[in-house]
């Protein structure tokens, strides 16, 4: 067997903070002068020497690569906007934070090559479309995420879609990209499991191939039995690899189904988020957190407001969850819905999104424009597109958008499935006594509503709702930011999902608590942190902990 030869780029970059330079676009990186050090990945501005200050920081690396071999850099995430260069010569300026990209390199005659990246923290409609100064989450710098070089031969798989298509026969579909359009044809070999299951001359046109191979009686996976297969497609000279589960995601009859069995998604919203290291964080803070949620009896998480890492992925794979995977937006309103460099990263951002997530057997819906204007028309030719997009570019995952507007959306015809935010009692009407009563009285009237509007078909979950609790705060009163208040809170919630059948599914808002903005906006987050977490932000549990596991470990179907 062979593999592809990376290199990991991760550890101790060059580095200096700039500030707030002018003129980003013209810095030209021969002329920078390194003053510090910094790990990448990492939000360089979670660190005490940078916290919280925004401007123009510049990164340098060295990697090598045979002479005159090209390749391909690929980053996992950064925040918020980039220029890339190998040699001095640009790569590319982008802006799509916490997306995976990959950038073709040149070859040279030398070995040791030069990597600067030139990354702007600063809230700017024009550079980083995608991130508003009031998204409640707080918007970091930096290379958060892993870089790195592939230094794969001339011709070379460039991405291949692996789908279990038939759970008894075993049948799989292939689809792959190659690099170089010219080629007509491409033999490989594919590996199951370390072993050779069969041989292929893939017909290519302009660089797309399709074939189908089986791997028999093939074990199903599920969020309770994980089992993955590792496929190699060998060529003569490289090998592409990726993992993949057989299951079937449908939606059908108000029923989100997994292989055919209708399930319940009981989890929460999760947020890469850590007090000291922002959202880089690392597979042991990984596997923590995905181990509190099953031990809470959780298969389900909506990684808010943007594509997860790539890594936590993986976990998710191999430890069981099913995830609700959307790109980044949140609270949208006319001011970006009326600009073209915001349509267009949006759509472009969430392509790339479902392109470097397609083979994740986590993966089961694609979600985008978090609590956008969907109670507007304006917002229309966007929700229609991404929708579009979704289903174009993966016709066997349901695709959804979180909404804030149970009674006024205009769009829920382009969805799969119903997925709406609130949070009766807590942003609850100021004269109410008992705001917990909200709850109940307001899925009931939603329910009514859908039933009314023709929408009772299609599956419906709550993608978010909370309350928030400031760790360690008790009181006998049981008022807003006790732990008390978010246990009762969360305790009526879990209660109505586990018992209610039209609810599929639902996704606490939120796991832990995470920073948010810090500036007056922040009036509304004690501490200038979002704190509906049923865990603080160093993943100590709340009194609500008990509540969410007694519901979700006893639900049985
Ligand atoms: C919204 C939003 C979340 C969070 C939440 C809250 O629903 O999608 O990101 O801000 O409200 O805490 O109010």
């Amino acid at each position: 067997m062979k593999n592809r030869h990376i290199d990991l780029l991760d550890g101790m970059w060059d580095f200096v903070f700039l500030g707030e330079t002018e003129a980003p676009e013209s810095l030209d990186p021969t002329e920078i002068s390194y003053n510090d050090r910094m790990p990448v990945p990492s939000a360089y501005d979670a660190y005490p020497r940078y916290a919280g200050v925004r401007g123009t920081a510049v990164y340098r690396t060295f990697f090598t690569t045979p002479p005159k071999q090209s390749g391909f850099l690929r980053f996992s995430g950064t925040g918020m906007w980039n220029r890339i260069f190998v040699d001095g010569v640009e790569l590319k300026t982008f802006s799509l934070p916490y997306t995976p990209i990959d950038l073709p390199f040149p070859a040279s005659e030398q070995s040791k090559r030069e990597l600067v990246v030139i990354n702007d923290n600063r809230f700017d409609a024009q550079r980083v479309p995608l991130q508003e100064y009031y998204y409640d989450f707080y918007a970091y710098g930096g290379i958060y995420r892993s870089v790195e070089v592939h230094l794969p031969p001339p011709l070379y798989i460039t991405e291949a879609r692996v789908n279990p298509v038939d759970l008894s026969s075993g049948d799989v579909d292939v689809i792959l990209w190659v690099n170089d359009k010219t080629q007509t044809s491409l033999s490989l070999d594919v590996w199951v499991d370390e072993n050779q299951n069969a041989q292929h001359e893939v017909v290519l046109t302009e660089g797309v191939g399709t074939f189908r191979f089986n791997i028999p009686s093939p074990k199903l996976w599920t969020a309770e039995t994980p089992h993955l297969y590792q496929i190699s497609l060998q060529t003569e000279q490289d090998a592409w690899d990726t993992r993949i589960g057989f299951r079937e995601i449908t939606v059908e009859d108000g029923q989100i189904q997994i292989n055919g069995t209708p399930v319940k998604l009981l989890g929460y919203c999760h947020h890469e988020a850590h007090p000291q290291f922002g959202p880089a964080l690392s597979i042991q803070t990984h596997v923590q957190d995905l181990q509190l949620m099953k031990d809470m009896g959780c298969n389900f998480i909506r990684g808010s407001h943007y594509p997860m890492d790539p890594a936590f992925l993986d976990l998710c794979d191999e430890l069981g969850f099913y995830v609700f995977q959307e790109s980044l937006g949140w609270g949208n309103r006319e001011k970006n819905f009326s600009n073209e460099d915001f349509h267009q990263s949006q759509l472009e951002q969430t392509r790339k999104m479902i392109r470097s997530s397609w083979n994740h057997a986590c993966v089961i819906i694609w979600g985008y424009l978090n609590e956008g204007a969907s109670n507007e028309e304006f917002s229309g030719p966007l929700y229609r597109e991404l929708y579009e997009l979704c289903k174009q570019e993966d016709p066997t995952r349901p695709a959804t958008y979180a909404s804030m507007y149970p009674f006024e959306d205009l769009f829920f015809e382009h969805c799969d499935l119903i997925s709406i935010n609130n949070y009766p009692g807590w942003y609850a009407q100021l004269d109410k006594v008992r705001p917990l009563d909200e709850i109940d009285a307001l899925f009931d009237k939603i329910f009514i509503h859908l039933e009314k509007a023709g929408l009772s078909h299609k599956p419906f979950i709550i993608s978010e709702i909370g309350a928030g609790a400031i760790y360690g705060w008790r009181d006998p009163l049981k008022a807003h930011w006790s732990e008390e208040y978010q246990l009762d809170y969360l305790d009526t919630i879990c209660k109505r999902v586990v018992e209610d059948q039209r609810i599929n599914g639902v996704a606490l808002w939120q796991f832990c608590d995470g920073r948010t903005y810090s500036s007056a906006q922040a009036l509304q987050r004690p501490r200038a942190f979002n704190n509906k977490g049923t865990f603080d932000e160093y993943r100590r549990p709340k009194m609500s902990y008990a509540a969410v596991k007694k519901y979700f470990t006893s639900f049985k179907g």
